[in-house]
Formats: structure tokens, sequence, C-alpha cells
């Protein structure tokens, strides 16, 4: 059998440069152009969107602690920018957005009420999935976005999928699906990798690297701790970016957007952050020192960065005070809703299971 002919040595090593180069390319725009220039007014916006997701949370921790919300509670607690920073470069209605279990945080970015949040965390039949779906498994095709999924990774081949539905309708949409470091270890992310590149489907890939799987440490669980490396194989480029700093996810939002925009299939995009709370409420995340944790709050917290950014520009203390107010009433009128709302009618228990009765 006649062997398949081989670039010569010299033309081969040229492509490869080239290749490297152009895996490589959306890390040196990032570089170039490392944070948001965003005016105060913007600045001051993610502040509140941050404020909003921080309290929310906590007040969902409070709740859970009372026994007031059942099942499985995944907090989002410090990982706030990452969710306000990218999905703030999002059109809404237009683009779509897929996640795993701990999702309340990419629900508030969208813009999605509070109220119908926290009612869906106290099961109740006003929350966003009517009360049957609890903390992991919220829904809302009216926001475009599709979950909230309890499987590990699972959300990933279902971004493609939504992606590749963006492209058939011509809608001009792009599917962000965010994953975290444990996740990215699942097979099938790569063979969703793999048909999304080679369809050139419109999806960044987020990886929310916050540093533990439950309990595994990143280095102990990843043979390559670099995530946004990994789309190399599949030729998608990557971009390495500090999840604790909101101008920084959103300058880096821009750059994968406007790439996956004009058509050049998708962006794997790496958020360095961290969790301060446990995997789920019922974690007391003994693999990790009490230090490791307050290092973070104290030295990285993507709240308090902003805060101290908008002081410095000189934006007055009372606009900052009058936003914390704000959010303490917004999300305290969201726990009265909750607790006060009925829950879901008896009759509802077998509604919504099927897509169509057969
Ligand atoms: C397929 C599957 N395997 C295992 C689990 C159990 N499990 C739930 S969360 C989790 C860790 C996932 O960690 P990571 O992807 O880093 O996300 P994070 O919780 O840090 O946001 C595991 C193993 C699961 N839900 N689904």
């Amino acid at each position: 059998m006649a062997k398949k002919p081989t670039a010569a040595p010299a033309a081969k090593a040229a492509a490869a440069t080239e290749e490297t180069f152009a895996l490589r390319s959306l890390q040196e725009a990032h570089a170039a152009n490392k944070r948001y220039a965003a005016s105060d007014e913007e600045l001051l916006h993610f502040y509140e969107q941050m404020v909003l997701i921080r309290r929310f949370e906590e007040k969902a921790g409070q709740l859970y602690g009372l026994g007031l919300i059942g099942g499985f509670c995944h907090l989002y607690i410090g990982q706030e920018a990452v969710a306000v920073g990218l999905q703030s470069a999002l059109e809404s209605g237009k683009d779509s957005v897929i996640t795993g279990y701990r999702d309340h945080g990419h629900m508030l970015a969208y813009g999605i009420d509070p109220k119908v949040i926290m009612a869906e965390l106290t099961g109740r039949a006003a929350g966003i999935s009517r009360g049957k779906g609890g903390s992991m498994h919220m829904f809302s095709t009216e926001h475009k976005f599709y979950g909230g999924h309890g499987i590990v990774g699972a959300q990933v081949p279902l971004g493609a999928g939504l992606a590749f539905a963006h492209k058939y309708r011509g809608d001009g949409g792009v599917c962000m699906a965010y994953f975290g470091d444990g996740a990215a270890n699942q097979g099938q992310v790569y063979e969703a990798f793999n048909m999304a590149s080679l369809w050139k489907l419109p999806i960044v890939f987020v990886v929310e690297n916050n540093g533990y799987a439950m309990g595994t440490a990143v280095k102990r669980g990843s043979a390559e701790t670099e995530f946004y490396r990994r789309g190399t194989a599949f030729r998608i480029p990557g971009m390495d970016v500090n999840g604790m700093d909101v101008l920084e996810v959103r300058a880096a939002a821009n750059i994968a957007l406007d790439y996956v925009r004009a058509g050049n299939g998708p962006v794997l995009m790496e958020l360095n952050t961290y969790r301060y709370r446990g995997h789920s409420m019922s974690d007391p995340a003994k693999y990790r020192s009490r230090e490791e944790v307050q290092e973070m709050r104290d030295k990285h917290d993507p709240i308090e960065g902003a805060k101290a950014e908008l002081l410095a520009r000189g934006v007055a203390e009372d606009r900052i005070k009058e936003i914390d107010k704000r959010i303490r009433s917004i999300v305290a009128e969201s726990a009265d809703f909750a607790e006060n709302s009925p829950e879901p009618d008896m009759t509802d228990l077998y509604t919504d299971v099927l897509v169509e009765s057969y």
C-alpha cells in the first residue's frame, strides 16, 4: 500500500508555527488589552450586580440553614465577577447561556428577577421552574437560560447543541457554556469541542476554574492545569483570564465574542476564580485551610476590588452605600416573596414531566 505523502519537514515546521500563532492569538489580543475601559456608571452597574449575587447567595445560605430550601444548594460566592463580566457582553434575548448546578449567579447576571429565583429555591409555584426544579434545575427559555444541570459536564454538549441551533436558524446568537475545572476532565467535553470546532459553531466555552472539584484540588485531579490550552488539539483558541477582576473579564469577553460572532467558531476561556464557601451547603471544606480562603477574600475579592477602584476614581462613597442598601432590600423582598408564596398544587405533580403526551 502506498504511504500517505508527508509534507516536507521545512514546510511542516512553517505551518506549525503559523498554527501555533493562530491558536495563541486571542491570548495575545487579551494581553494587549487587559482591562475594559468602563465608565463610572458601567463600573457602578457591575458592582451592583456583583453585590446582588453576593447578598442573594448569603440569604440563600441562611434560608437553607432554616430548612426552607431543600435538596442541594451550591453557592457562587467569590465567583461573581465571572458571570457579571462575561454576561454583560452578551445580548440578552439573542444569546443563550447554559451552566451547571452552581447557577443562581448566572441567572441574576442575566437580569432574571431575584424573586422567581428565590421562589424556585424554596420550592414555590411562583419559582422560575414552578417550584419543581430547585437550586440545580432552573430554566427559562424566555430568557434563553437553559439550565441549571446536575450532571457534571452534561451542559457542554447541550451548549454545543444550542450553538448549532443559533447557526441553523441564523439568529446571530452565541451560546455561552460554563463548566467547572472538574467537569473539564469529562470525555463529553472534548467530543463537544471537536464538533463545535469542525462546524464552526458560535459558542464560548467557559471553564470556571475555582480551584476545586468538590474536595479535589485542581493539581490533584488534572494533568493539564492550564485549562485554556485544552482546546488546542481541536484548533480552538484559548484565553487565560483573571476571573476576580470584572473589568478584565469583560475585556476578554469582548475579544472572545468578536471572534465568535465573526464566524470563526468557538473560543475556550479559562476564568481563574475561587469559591469562598464549600462545594455545597453540606461541605465542611476540610480540604483547605481557613487562611487560604481568608487570603483570597482579603487580597482578591472582586467586589472589594471594584469598590476600591470606584473610590479611587472619585465616585462618592454615598453612591456605593446607596447601592448596598438597595440590594439589601431587593434581596429581603425576594426572600419574603419566596416564603409567602404557595407551594405547587398537588395536581402539578405530573405536569412538565414530558414535553408531549403520548
Ligand atoms: C457525571 C457526574 N459525576 C459526578 C457527579 C458528582 N459531582 C457533583 S459536583 C462535582 C464536582 C465538579 O466540580 P467542578 O466541575 O470543578 O465544578 P464546581 O463545583 O467547582 O463549580 C462532582 C464530582 C455528578 N454530579 N455528575
